[in-house]
């Protein structure tokens, strides 16, 4: 039996740093690796034209500047060989070998839970008995079996890319086929073409694919990189995929058509995929109408360079967005479909009946064939851990049944019921979204700090506890909805392998703030773990780790960076100039029909307005719209991107009433001109383009408080009619003791501290139970129906809550919207924080029902 701190599986770019750091810890550990050599991936993936495809400057281990100074890659992708060759110098730099066991594949590997060890039984050599036990094994090191019926008739040579033999295979005057065209397909396709004598490509789903422009290492990321090395990584370990280049800060509908070709131009120039992914347009990846219009300049690329239209149409994808499926960098991959020798087959219209003695028959053709090629690809992410051999944790259990419904995480890195397993950019975790060599390292150095600390501490097993790996869950598939992953039946959802749960693997939300929620678990003292050691000593820490929406989180991150004074300190000139000056920064709102802005009738003379009219032909139900401010801030533009939102959501004229504001204008001022503006909509609604109705009623905040309250004195005054009230975050009470007040006193933008202040400049104490700033307090009974929206992390949360059950409980037809991790301004950020967006669709589904129409303009769901 061989005794070890620490067992790891693999000897590829993870294993091989986790074994450097763990010796440099005091560590001993051992590497068992099935293979006779280091290499990992780039030991088993040598089939023709096989490179990486994030460039060399970014994939590269960056733990140790000396190395970074020593090792010169010859390409800007490098191929197979020289990579392999590189993880060999790495192990040898770094005298590796001495501790890897090769040729060597775990047999099984079983949790002790007397011991607080795992037992790993081998193919060869001795068991090892180890206190911890980290999966390097890799995303995707488990190919897939043929899954064709007949595979094993054939007579010829059959060959997989990811387990191609290293003597080479002699393609010349040969009828070959190549199945699969994924990356390894198309990296492989063009030069097999160039030997074979003839080529069959049998091609299920095309992929996006563009140039590598492969060569010398650009220039301008050469200079970057050199330039400072250190911010130039550090830029990395923050970025969204691991490679730091900015984000496209433009939305699509702010770009003309010439400059949207441009920048296109531009990121196809550059032969590199985190460029296209990221470049174009700040909407490309997580919108449907400005994905496609990406995906569009990339398939009219493949229709310019393939000559026959059919062909090239086969070749073009259009069952999935761009970037949903992994795409592809192409050396000469659709030139080679013009060449004679090569033809193409769309199993979309011809499937595969099966192989036979002689090559390959689908339903309209049978082809003869010498060598068989499967790029099928991988059984991804979990296969690299349940295909290697039986898990069994705490209490015999198998981490194959435990994911039986699709992987089960907390951070990728850990499972509940199985202490002290690690796995480096297991599911849950960027990985295969990301530049590998970044994550791996950020795994690597996190499990070894933590082992570290558990040392240190006494401690002799971690174990992720329930709650913070469901947690974990909801998270992924909150990230996921800003991404159109979901929409794609990708090896990323399980959906290459029969019969595999479906569910997005690898974690979404990119991997700086990746790297900050790790780093998160461990400054709120291993949130999520439970720790444990001999003689009974214990440490559980229960709890989620991110409650907040992903990008609710990011935004906050950023406030927070800000370092603001409270904002009330501003006093009310200065706070209105710096929400003047901050609202100026964010991204202009969508197109609408037109926009009018005029002046009508307030309680004490003209209030100017401002109308959002639908592009559709009208007239329209009229929605009066008071904006958010806590009374003394704001303007009838002020909440411009949510009103376009609204209006074109829900096909409805939003007029927003620019209402008298404290401290200039106390309490009831703001009241009064609200219901004014009500009365004077009323009366020109149709001069307004509006149709012949009720009005609607809606606001945000304090807008919110004065939708509610004109509601409330339209009824007791006799009119005018309205049709319905949406009430989004409102304030409705003047007690502060509500959980929510304390719960979000802070820390979430809108503070308790700032509501006071609003209230103070509002509304004298003695005022304040007067339903017109108290509606909770008015009558209820007989006013319109309601939709009202909350956030969980609102101090105004509960108030609103109270105000829809008391409405509901006087009669009031009431929809509520609870918004889980969402913040008081979530809805009002429109295309900031996108997982709004399905608030705002239901706000507009309500408003809808109110005016008794179906929803005016189709925006498809899936294109938020
Ligand atoms: P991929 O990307 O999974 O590609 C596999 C290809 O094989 C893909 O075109 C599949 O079509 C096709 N395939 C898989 N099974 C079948 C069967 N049964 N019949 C016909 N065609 C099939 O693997 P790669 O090795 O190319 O690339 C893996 C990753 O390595 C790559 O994404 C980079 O991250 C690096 P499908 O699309 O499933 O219809």
């Amino acid at each position: 039996m061989q005794q070890v701190d620490v067992a790891v599986v693999g000897a590829g770019f993870a294993g091989l740093y986790l074994l450097h750091r763990l010796r440099g810890a005091g560590f001993s550990a051992v590497g068992l690796e099935a293979a006779d050599d280091v290499g990992g991936t780039w030991y088993w993936n040598r089939y023709p034209g096989a490179r990486c495809d994030i460039q060399t400057t970014d994939y590269s281990y960056t733990f140790d500047p000396e190395l970074e100074r020593v090792w010169r890659w010859s390409e800007k992708y490098a191929t197979q060989p020289e990579i392999l060759r590189y993880l060999g110098f790495v192990a040898d730099r770094y005298d590796l070998r001495r501790d890897i066991r090769f040729g060597t594949q775990v047999a099984t590997a079983t949790w002790d839970e007397a011991q607080h060890r795992w037992l790993l039984t081998t193919t060869k050599g001795a068991p090892v008995s180890c206190r911890y036990y980290i999966m390097a094994s890799g995303c995707l090191s488990a190919p897939k079996p043929p899954e064709i019926a007949g595979a094993g008739d054939f007579k010829g040579e059959i060959y997989f890319t990811g387990r191609w033999p290293h003597e080479g295979v002699a393609l010349a005057g040969k009828r070959v086929a190549v199945i699969g065209t994924g990356s390894s397909g198309i990296q492989a396709i063009p030069l097999i073409a160039a030997e074979a004598a003839h080529l069959t490509v049998f091609q299920r789903t095309p992929n996006f694919a563009f140039p590598a422009h492969n060569g010398p290492s650009p220039a301008d990321r050469v200079a970057a990189l050199e330039k400072d090395r250190a911010d130039y990584r550090a830029q990395a370990r923050l970025s969204l995929t691991g490679v730091p280049l900015p984000r496209a800060t433009e939305f699509s509908w702010q770009l003309g058509e010439a400059e949207r070709r441009q920048r296109f131009e531009k990121a196809l120039a550059a032969g590199d995929l985190v460029a296209m992914l990221s470049q174009l347009w700040a909407d490309q990846g997580g919108d449907l109408e400005g994905n496609a219009l990406a995906a569009d300049l990339l398939r009219e690329r493949i229709h310019s360079i393939v000559k026959d239209p059919e062909t090239a149409e086969a070749l073009t994808p259009r069952d999935h967005p761009f970037g949903s499926k992994r795409p592809c960098l192409e050396t000469n991959y659709y030139a080679t479909f013009n060449r004679p020798n090569v033809t193409l087959v769309n199993l979309r219209q011809e499937p595969i009946q099966a192989i036979t003695a002689s090559g390959i028959k689908t339903d309209r053709r049978s082809v003869d064939l010498d060598v068989i090629v499967f790029a099928t690809g991988f059984d991804a992410m979990t296969g690299a851990i349940t295909s290697v051999h039986p898990i069994a944790g705490r209490g015999g259990k198998s981490i194959s049944d435990v994911w039986a419904d699709g992987p089960k995480t907390y951070l990728g890195l850990t499972v509940a019921g199985f202490p002290n397993l690690f796995m480096i950019t297991g599911p849950g975790s960027p990985s295969v979204f990301s530049n590998m060599v970044v994550s791996i390292e950020q795994h690597a150095d996190w499990v070894v700090d933590r082992l570290v600390g558990l040392r240190e501490a006494g401690f002799t097993a971690i174990e992720a506890t329930e709650t913070a790996q469901a947690g974990w869950a909801r998270h992924m598939a909150d990230c996921s909805q800003l991404t159109l992953h979901r929409l794609a039946n990708t090896w990323y959802t399980g959906a290459n392998v029969p019969g595999k749960a479906p569910g997005l693997m690898p974690y979404p939300g990119g991997v700086g703030p990746y790297r900050t929620i790790c780093d998160e678990v461990v400054s709120r003292g291993l949130l999520g773990f439970t720790l444990s050691g001999p003689n009974g000593a214990a440490q559980s820490n229960d709890g989620e780790i991110v409650r907040l929406q992903p990008d609710v989180r990011l935004v906050l991150g950023m406030l927070a960076e800000l370092n603001l004074p409270p904002l009330e300190s501003f006093g009310a000139q200065g706070l209105r100039a710096f929400v003047a000056q901050f609202n100026a920064t964010r991204p202009a709102g969508r197109p609408v029909g037109e926009i009018v802005d005029g002046t009508l009738a307030g309680a004490d003379g003209p209030l100017p307005y401002r109308l959002y009219r639908p592009a559709t032909p009208g007239p329209h139900p009229i929605v009066v719209y008071f904006h958010g401010g806590g009374w003394v801030l704001g303007d009838e533009q002020s909440d411009d991107p949510f009103c376009r939102d609204l209006c074109r959501r829900s096909g409805m004229i939003f007029l927003s009433v620019g209402y008298r504001h404290a401290p200039e204008h106390r309490f009831p001022t703001a009241a009064e001109d609200g219901y004014a503006a009500l009365r004077w909509i009323a009366e020109h609604a149709a001069e307004l383009g509006g149709r012949a109705g009720p009005l609607l009623v809606a606001g945000w905040s304090a807008g919110g408080n004065l939708a509610a309250v004109t509601c409330q004195l339209a009824h007791d005054r006799g009119g005018p009619a309205i049709a319905g009230q949406l009430l989004v975050c409102p304030v409705t009470d003047c007690t502060f003791d509500r959980p929510s007040y304390n719960d979000n006193a802070a820390g979430y933008f809108l503070t308790r501290s700032l509501m006071y202040w609003f209230w103070d400049l509002y509304c004298s104490p003695a005022d304040r139970t007067d339903p017109r700033v108290s509606p909770l307090r008015g009558r209820l009974s007989g006013l319109p129906p309601a939709f009202v929206a909350t956030c969980e992390f609102d101090p105004l949360r509960d108030e609103g809550i109270a105000y829809a059950e008391a409405m509901a409980a006087a009669g009031v037809p009431v929809e509520q919207l609870k918004a889980r991790g969402h913040f008081h301004s979530s809805f009002t950020m429109v295309d900031v924080v996108m997982t709004s967006v399905e608030g705002r669709i239901k706000m507009a589904e309500a408003l809808s029902r109110f005016a008794g129409q179906g929803q005016q303009e189709a925006i498809p769901r899936a294109a938020e």
